[in-house]
């Protein structure tokens, strides 16, 4: 038996793979080299951050059992991610009193931005594994967000910088009409919503 799905949703077995299965907002999957991989962290923090592949493996990592949830309406129950919390991240770089956003940039261009307080959940991780493998370029590898409660459009694959901002600033898919809080409980898709 299915566990309860949220309003709008229907169940499917595996995540979609980027190109193969569901379209992104680019025809190329971006060429990630691990080599020369690094992960930016600035904005309103007190100590910005440029870590590369190793540092970024060394960190203390997690596992969190989540549903990921498509605006489009597929889920996919009980997704196993591994990866490095998000919180931890943040208390690494420390936020200042003014930072109240934070913004996503991917390789493909893509971004999204949440708000700290939502990005503090302990199921909320920057992710390199999704159910004991190597998180695949398809799926945001080598590394992406993960953000359970809010659709998947806020949960960036290839992630490259992190930008804690004091005003919000919309991502590519709000930016056209999709809802900024996203809340899948709430079944909250589109801007005008709100
Ligand atoms: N960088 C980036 N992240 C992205 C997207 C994208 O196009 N580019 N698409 C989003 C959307 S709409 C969804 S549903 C999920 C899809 O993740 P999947 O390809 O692993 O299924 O990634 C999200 N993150
Ligand atoms: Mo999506």
């Amino acid at each position: 038996m299915s566990k309860h799905l949220p309003p709008g949703q229907r169940q499917i077995e595996h995540i979609l793979r980027w190109g193969k299965d569901h379209p992104g907002i680019t025809k190329v999957l971006p060429k990630i080299d691990l080599a020369n991989w690094t992960l930016i962290f600035e904005g309103e923090i007190t100590m910005p951050l440029k870590m590369n592949w190793t540092d970024f493996l060394k960190l203390p990592k997690i596992t969190s059992r989540s549903d990921f949830h498509c605006v489009e309406g597929w889920s996919v129950l009980d997704c196993e991610w591994e990866g490095v919390s998000f919180k931890f991240l943040s208390d690494l770089v420390k936020p200042k009193d003014t930072a109240k956003y934070v913004f996503f940039e991917c390789a493909d261009g893509y971004s999204t931005s949440l708000l700290l307080t939502d990005v503090f959940d302990d199921d909320v991780l920057l992710a390199y594994k999704l159910n004991g493998n190597d998180l695949e370029e398809g799926f945001g590898g080598p590394l992406r967000l993960i953000v359970p409660k809010k659709y998947a459009y806020k949960s960036t694959m290839w992630i490259t910088k992190i930008i804690f901002l004091s005003k919000n600033k919309l991502g590519f898919w709000e930016n056209k009409g999709y809802s900024d809080t996203a809340n899948v409980s709430d079944n909250d898709r589109f801007s005008t919503q709100r």
